[in-house]
């Protein structure tokens, strides 16, 4: 069976992992958002596909749930010495060879989805991990503060501010040029059925959605959301600050309505969400809080169970290509 997901950064990642363990001879294809992209003391960092690749790659920090486990941090402290700025987004040493090797190989003029397969090529997550985007965009958040109103970069607002400040506005900088990476489209077209995890609603699969022709190809496949709202709250992280943002309540039922039912074909809410209704949209309640490996493939397997069906009922003719018993 051959799956799509798009992702964001720990939540999308811990899922992903239930994922493959809920469906282990698949063919998973993540697209990953590269919103959150930021070049930081002359390294390109992009956080969601390294705590991807780390994750189901085995290197992560479980605890922090970013960056490298058995982590430490001279450089951040010699240059923190040295005054330099910022202080108050920090890498760690071994990470920093990841990004010596991918700023190195980008500066050589490969792009980002060759530097991705090639960073994966050590890390082996199981997945092919694709960037949304060859193409350079970054998300900035407006915000008003004793400076004035201006826009700040979005590492800035979630790490340095905690989103305490409202955001007025989030722009995705770069997102009229930017086209599809390679394989994107592909690999969309080509999926028997594509999951959301719960990843943020708005800088994360809300940023993949903005890339040009990303939403139009989803919009026939057979596409099942996990809500990253349960009973009016985040699952984690501060996408409530991100929703509001953008006009949106924090419930599992306006995350649906935002993702709208051309895209979404079936929705898995938590149990104390199940009233949320959409016409279009087939609506299961699961327990949704990802507490360990084992409760996020449960949820996955929820969410493919509910794909598969949804598949197998637009899919009834003979001459059908999509078989129930293909499922991986
Ligand atoms: N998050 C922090 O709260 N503080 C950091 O210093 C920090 C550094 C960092 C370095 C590499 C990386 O891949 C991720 C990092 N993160 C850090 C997490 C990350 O920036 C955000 O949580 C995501 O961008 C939101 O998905």
């Amino acid at each position: 069976m051959r799956i799509v997901s798009l992702a964001g950064g720990i939540g999308g990642a811990r899922f992903l992992r239930g994922l493959l363990s809920a469906a282990p001879d698949s063919e998973i294809t993540v697209i990953g958002n590269t919103g959150d992209d930021i070049t930081l003391y002359g390294l390109q960092i992009c956080p969601d596909l390294d705590t991807v690749m780390y994750t189901l790659g085995g290197g992560i920090d479980e605890e922090q749930g970013w960056g490298r486990q058995k982590e430490s941090h001279v450089v951040k402290e010699e240059l923190a010495a040295y005054g330099m700025e910022p202080q108050w987004f920090g890498l760690g040493d071994r990470d920093i060879a990841t990004h010596i090797v991918r700023t190195q190989m980008l500066a050589a003029g490969y792009p980002l989805s060759a530097v991705t397969e090639a960073l994966c090529a050590r890390w082996q997550p199981g997945v092919r991990l694709i960037p949304m985007s060859d193409d350079r965009t970054e998300t900035h958040v407006v915000v008003s503060d004793e400076r004035g109103r201006r826009a700040i970069h979005f590492q800035e607002w979630w790490v340095r501010l905690r989103a305490s400040v409202p955001a007025e506005q989030i722009i995705l900088v770069g997102a009229d040029a930017a086209r599809p990476a390679p394989g994107v489209l592909q690999a969309i077209a080509d999926a028997d059925v594509v999951i959301l995890p719960p990843s943020n609603p708005v800088v994360s699969i809300g940023t993949i959605l903005q890339i040009k022709g990303v939403r139009e190809a989803l919009e026939p496949k057979t596409v099942v959301g996990v809500s990253p709202i349960v009973g009016g709250a985040p699952v984690r992280g501060m996408a409530d600050a991100c929703l509001r943002a953008v006009g949106v309540e924090s419930s599992a039922q306006a995350v649906l309505e935002l993702y709208g039912s051309p895209l979404i074909d079936g929705w898995l809410v938590a149990e104390e969400d199940a009233g949320v209704r959409l016409d279009g949209v087939r609506v299961e309640a699961r327990p949704l809080i990802m507490y360990d490996a084992e409760s996020a493939a449960a949820i996955a397997r929820a969410a493919l169970t509910l794909a598969r069906d949804l598949a197998a009922s637009r899919n009834t003719g003979p001459q059908s290509a999509f078989r129930m018993g293909d499922a991986g």
